[in-house]
């Protein structure tokens, strides 16, 4: 896998995270996600890759570390819980393409979920390997934990611990069950703890792909921060817009009442639907002017207008009159629609209805045109080539799962 190197990775990265101008706001907003990303940038410019221990306590997290490191580093207890702080260790396995390999020994996710839910998954979500340490057959917890970091696009080598605890047969049986519960298509690895079986096991693959796996996680960890980022942009857009569309369809309601006879005056109602659209723009950051907003309102189907038009036509009730009337009450200052009669206030109703989907369909198109001039850590996930099984099955579950979950239409007007 040739073109995707690390330093090229690493320079599109910074570059894209440079120029995402993040407001103060945001800043204070996404500090803690800010800092681990930074973290992440980091490692990925010095090829450190991190590799974790994860899993229940007590089932020996820190035990296979220290016997990974031939050292007693992490300590280690009959007692649950002994490791309470996330602490990293560097270990001295020699490879090509990495700088540095760092051992990283968690605290038990059933243990310390409830302490520090967001400290355990931060840890987690910045390891480019997970260990996912097991004494025995899986459990549901264990299962449904293996499962999130699936969803997750997590790396996972599923690592069998105390095998000393059951004789041969025993350990057959577990093995195939284990193999049984965890996803059939994804042939995660299953390592048994003994003698070097894990420390080869770990060789190979980081000598194979330590790389993509550094910089895969590295993009993905920029996605999903963007993700986060994106969506809370969008809804303090999707406020503005929404408010911006009822100003505009109040006003429009009450020039319409009050003259019934410019909904047919096409140049009087045209002016404000494109001051509209102008406006939702200047919210989305397009600033479209002129033709531009000219051309949005064309692609707009003039049949989705008329839909809303005659459905109110049908369905005018008395609530939606009140409604209505009530709306546009301070843009007439507070002079009555109802003297001039229920048209009037159908043409009103009709008004409001029509310029709320106008906005709507308007957002959609300047959303559309308003997508990142520059690359987003996700088209460079889609761009990368794998063919290498290793790889290919863990990143298009994260693919597939990324495309379902955010188009973003659900944070529009
Ligand atoms: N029999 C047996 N006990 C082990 C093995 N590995 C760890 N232990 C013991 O299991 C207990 C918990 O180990 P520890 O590494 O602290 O688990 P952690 O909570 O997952 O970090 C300790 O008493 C260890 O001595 C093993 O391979 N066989
Ligand atoms: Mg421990």
């Amino acid at each position: 896998m040739k073109q995707l190197t690390i330093n090229k990775n690493y320079l599109f990265l910074k570059n894209w995270w440079e120029n995402i101008n993040l407001t103060n706001y945001e800043k204070s907003f996404f500090n803690r996600e800010i800092i681990s990303f930074n973290q992440q940038l980091f490692r990925l410019k010095e090829k450190k890759i991190r590799i974790g221990a994860y899993g229940k306590s007590g089932v020996g997290k820190s035990s296979v570390l220290n016997s990974l490191l031939k050292k007693d580093i992490f300590k280690t207890n009959i007692i649950n819980g002994t490791t309470r702080e996330i602490q990293a260790e560097e270990w001295d396995i020699k490879d090509q393409t990495l700088n540095i390999v760092e051992l990283l020994d968690s605290p038990g996710f059933d243990f310390c979920d409830i302490k520090f839910p967001d400290k355990v998954y931060s840890c987690i979500n910045h390891l480019d390997i997970i260990l996912f340490i097991v004494s025995g057959d899986l459990n549901r917890n264990e299962l449904s934990e293996i499962s999130s970091l699936i969803q997750d696009g997590k790396k996972i080598i599923v690592t069998l611990n105390k095998i000393d605890l059951f004789d041969e047969i025993e350990l057959k049986e577990i093995i195939e069950s284990i193999k049984f519960k965890l996803p059939k298509d994804l042939n995660i690895p299953i390592i048994i703890n003994h003698e070097n079986n894990l420390k080869n096991y770990i060789t190979k693959i980081i000598n194979q792909y330590g790389e993509i796996f550094l910089t895969l996680n590295s993009l993905q960890s920029a996605d999903k921060l963007f993700v986060q980022i994106k969506e809370q942009r969008l809804k303090r857009r999707q406020k503005l817009a929404q408010s911006t569309i009822g100003k505009f369809s109040t006003i429009k309601a009450s020039t319409v009442a009050l003259n019934p006879f410019i909904l047919f005056d096409i140049a009087g109602s045209f002016a404000l639907d494109t001051a509209l659209i102008s406006e939702l723009s200047k919210i989305y950051g397009l600033n479209l002017k002129g033709e531009s907003t000219r051309k949005i309102f064309k692609n707009i189907s003039i049949n989705n207008l008329f839909l809303g038009v005659t459905q109110v036509g049908v369905n005018t009730s008395f609530n939606l009159v009140r409604k209505v009337f009530l709306l546009t009450a301070p843009f007439t200052n507070g002079l009555s629609l109802l003297p001039y009669g229920p048209i009037a206030i159908i043409q009103a109703a009709i008004a409001i209805y029509s310029t709320k989907i106008l906005g709507k369909l308007a957002a959609k198109e300047i959303f559309k045109r308003s997508k990142a001039s520059f690359i987003e850590p996700f088209i460079m996930i889609q761009n990368i080539n794998f063919n290498e099984p290793e790889i290919f099955k863990h990143i298009n579950i994260y693919i597939t799962k990324r495309n379902l979950n955010n188009n973003f239409i659900s944070f529009l007007p």
